[in-house]
């Protein structure tokens, strides 16, 4: 039998701006790491004895180099792996108030894109049943099963989203 491992903590930042009167949401294309090939909002592990919020400014600015000027938490997401027995919870901010435009970095390949135009078929499959009530502007917990093969078959087979 294989050791019970702990949760481990992330945290997601969704980035915000009204661009040519249209609301856009910046999303990365992952060049490296969990999620390759995937695009997503911008965050990562903790340091130690780092707050959340902490954690979510440094990923951001390590990965975009972009500082919000507002950023409130909204999400708290689960989720649980069916192979590995992994257990992981993401911390999902919304942040806006650039200064800036976001810089490609070796982490992540940043693009504005309309909230009319998410591209969903290349993100995580988990993101298609929560963004639309974070676009929303709603707060609630998620969790989510991945099938076996997580990363790879992308396929979330039970779910439930709380307010
Ligand atoms: P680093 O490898 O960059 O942290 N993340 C997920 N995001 C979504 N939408 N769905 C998932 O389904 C995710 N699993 C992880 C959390 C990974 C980054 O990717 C997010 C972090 O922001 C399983 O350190």
């Amino acid at each position: 039998v294989e050791a019970i491992g702990s949760i481990k903590d992330y945290t997601l930042v969704e980035c915000f701006r009204t661009h040519e009167g249209k609301r856009q949401l910046l999303l990365g294309m992952k060049k490296r790491g969990f999620g390759v090939g995937k695009w997503n909002g911008f965050g990562g592990k903790f340091d130690a004895g780092e707050t959340v919020r902490d954690c979510a400014l440094r990923e951001l600015e390590e990965e975009s180099g972009l500082v919000p000027e507002r950023m409130e938490w909204r999400a708290q997401l689960l989720f649980t792996f069916r192979d590995s027995g992994k257990l992981m919870r993401v911390h999902v901010f919304a942040a806006e108030g650039f200064a800036g435009e976001p810089v490609e970095t070796e982490e992540m390949a940043p693009r504005w894109f309309d909230v009319d135009a998410i591209p969903y078929a290349e993100m995580w499959h988990d993101d298609t049943f929560w963004l639309p009530r974070f676009l929303a502007g709603e707060r609630f917990e998620g969790w989510f099963d991945y099938a076996a093969g997580g990363e790879a078959t992308n396929r979330v087979l039970a779910h439930e989203v709380v307010p």
